[in-house]
């Protein structure tokens, strides 16, 4: 049986190296368990970034993905076919939302919101043509493509791939002062992310959510909020929006509504503003395909039906009660929402790769984010008794 350096140097031989992995090739999945081809068993403690809610190789997924798979995978949009109303129906229905628009990547659904946006700020608001401005914030991640990297702040998503699309303005995230101050006659967006991921789990102040929500309403501008990592059960609520009791006008979810097993993505507008695509303005080959509506229903229904995500609020807060109890020189601070967790280090700490490295020895995979923070955000399947456990194998590191 080859061991992990064998496809490792496979990987690093003919893979294009835009990424620096942990060194575990894994080649099964159960749960919140990932093991790999050496035999090693590992805590599963990234969830493909929020991809595996449902837990890995979630059995209901893996039947209805099977039985679609035997029955019909793709029509293209040119024709109908019957899982996609029913996937339309019933994800409105648990979102709270009044029309979908499938894609596949996250990426895509962000593009598709900022399609969205724009054509609803010239054909409804009333924008001079070409002058849409979208405003975003400090610190963002919303994807890879041109467009988004563009708007990013991170020179290391964006340096070297200009010239970039224009009609973006980025201010700080947290500060509805300078999200009024930035509004001007042609913005027709804000876009955020409720709980920014890649920046290190970062929270906003109480409030700004609905702050931003109320001068998004009188300044007649649409208020996107990403939730393609905070949504689908990730914070303890189906949307994080929720935690601030407020409604964003287009949401984008993606990752976990495949529970892993493929990608699926979808703008969900709680307003008229999609109905200003028309025929032909917008589109996808696999956007809505019976294969990916089927997997996406069921993986819907077990965040409900196994109560996933009353499951991610109670656990999120057990653990970080737990994690708020290391005394460690390293650590800066603890925080969270539901499952998705950060662990911020002290700069002296020699930064965070060495832990996830240390952690990974012991069993358990996480990921850093910049220099300084790790990420915590298993699936939502954990249990007490498994955090019970990650905790043995956490404190010895930090100490
Ligand atoms: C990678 C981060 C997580 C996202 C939000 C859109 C997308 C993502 C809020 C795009 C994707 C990923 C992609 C992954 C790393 C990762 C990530 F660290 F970069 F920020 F999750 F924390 N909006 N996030 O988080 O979705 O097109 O990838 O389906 O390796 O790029 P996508």
């Amino acid at each position: 049986m080859p061991n992990n350096e064998y496809y490792m140097e496979m990987e690093e031989q003919y893979g294009a190296h835009n990424y620096k992995p942990l060194d575990a090739v894994l080649n099964k999945g159960q749960g919140i368990w990932v093991w790999d081809v050496e035999g090693n068993k590992y805590m599963d403690c990234l969830s493909a970034y929020s991809a595996v809610n449902q837990g890995h190789c979630h059995p209901k997924i893996m039947d209805a993905m099977v039985s679609q798979a035997k029955s019909l995978t793709l029509t293209s949009r040119a024709f109908r076919n019957d899982q996609l109303g029913l996937f339309y129906k019933e994800i409105c229905e648990l979102t709270n939302s009044h029309k979908v628009l499938p894609m596949n990547s996250g990426a895509e659904a962000v593009e598709t919101a900022i399609k969205v946006a724009r054509k609803w700020g010239y054909k409804v608001k009333g924008v001079e043509e070409d002058k849409a401005e979208i405003i975003v914030c400090a610190n963002n991640f919303h994807g890879r493509t041109i467009t988004i990297v563009g708007f990013s702040t991170d020179p290391t998503a964006r340096d070297g791939f200009g010239p970039f699309t224009p009609g973006f303005k980025v201010i700080p995230f947290g500060d509805a002062d300078a999200l009024e101050k930035a509004i001007t006659k042609n913005t027709v967006a804000f876009m955020a992310e409720p709980v920014q991921g890649e920046a290190g789990v970062i929270i906003p102040p109480d409030g700004y959510l609905k702050s931003a929500r109320e001068i998004c309403s009188k300044n007649n501008v649409m208020m996107i909020l990403d939730e393609i990592q905070t949504g689908l059960g990730r914070t303890g609520r189906m949307l994080a929006e929720e935690h601030d009791g407020i409604e964003s006008d287009l949401t984008l979810v993606g990752k976990a509504l495949s529970g892993g097993y493929y990608p699926v993505s979808a703008v969900l507008s709680n307003s008229e503003v999609m109905d200003v695509l028309q025929p032909g303005e917008h589109g996808s080959t696999f956007g809505g395909n019976p294969l990916a509506c089927a997997i996406a229903r069921t993986a819907l229904k077990i965040l409900v039906e196994e109560k996933l995500i009353e499951n991610a609020d109670e656990m999120g807060k057990y653990f970080i009660t737990e994690l708020a109890k290391i005394n460690s020189p390293h650590v800066k601070e603890i925080r969270g929402r539901g499952l998705m967790i950060g662990i911020e280090l002290h700069k002296e700490a020699g930064g965070a790769r060495r832990f996830c490295v240390e952690l990974m020895k012991r069993g358990m995979l996480c990921k850093e984010t910049h220099e300084h923070i790790i990420r915590i955000a298993p699936p939502l399947v954990i249990q007490k008794s498994d955090i019970g456990w990650a905790m043995e194998q956490i404190e010895p590191v930090f100490k």
